[in-house]
């Protein structure tokens, strides 16, 4: 079967774990700090320009969100966490959410945890990553924002980042663009296939 991500819907949202969808229908679980892109990826798959509020405020968003596609799955959009506006206690309820959020027995498929690929993962992130490792939830890093580099450096840039996390770039690692829609065919892939389907070829 294949999958239309243009289908994708909003489902709704949860500020709790009680409030989360209890359908069981698998997770992809979107994470990353504020401003990263994650909406941006939302609206990039769902082929829709405002379905995932872009914020212009990071650090805004403060609940799970839901997206439906076709009843097969949800795309999960964590709290981003680290944003420095937001005080020391909100950060530590964003984070104390995410943990709570992945270790709450959810039918989590896979976490796509977003990078921006121009800067040094921050310790949350590296965290993040070694706990997924460690707890084996099958993961990708998406390195966002791929179009503020030239070629020759986003190349460069995957190497490092490999590198500093410890990832192998071509396995573990996916480079995507909102903008210019790079990595947009493989990233959908990827999640149909976490439900045994392909994705379909739309625009
Ligand atoms: N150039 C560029 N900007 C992006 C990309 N993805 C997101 N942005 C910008 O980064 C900012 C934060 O994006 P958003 O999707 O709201 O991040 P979120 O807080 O993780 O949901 C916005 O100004 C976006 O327009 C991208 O692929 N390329
Ligand atoms: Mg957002």
């Amino acid at each position: 079967m294949a999958m239309n991500f243009l289908k994708t819907q909003f489902f709704g949202v949860a500020a709790d774990l009680k409030q989360c969808p209890q359908d069981n229908l698998p997770e992809i679980v979107i994470s990353g700090r504020s401003n990263v892109g994650k909406s941006s990826l939302i609206n990039t798959i769902a082929g829709q320009k405002q379905l995932a509020r872009v914020s212009s405020t990071p650090g805004k968003t403060r609940l799970v969100i839901y997206f439906n596609v076709e009843n097969k799955l949800y795309l999960t959009d964590l709290p981003g966490y680290g944003f420095a506006k937001v005080s020391q206690a909100k950060q530590a309820d964003f984070s104390a959410l995410v943990d709570l959020y992945l270790t709450g027995n959810r039918p989590i498929r896979m976490v796509l945890h977003l990078l921006d690929v121009r800067h040094k993962p921050s310790q949350l992130d590296i965290q993040m990553l070694a706990w997924l490792e460690a707890n084996n939830l099958p993961f990708r890093v998406i390195l966002t924002k791929c179009d503020k580099l030239s070629r020759a450096q986003l190349v460069q840039q995957v190497k490092v980042l490999a590198k500093e996390l410890d990832l192998e770039d071509d396995v573990n690692m996916i480079t995507f663009s909102a903008t210019n829609r790079l990595g947009l065919h493989e990233l959908r892939s990827l999640i149909a296939a976490q439900v045994g389907e392909d994705a379909a070829f739309t625009d």
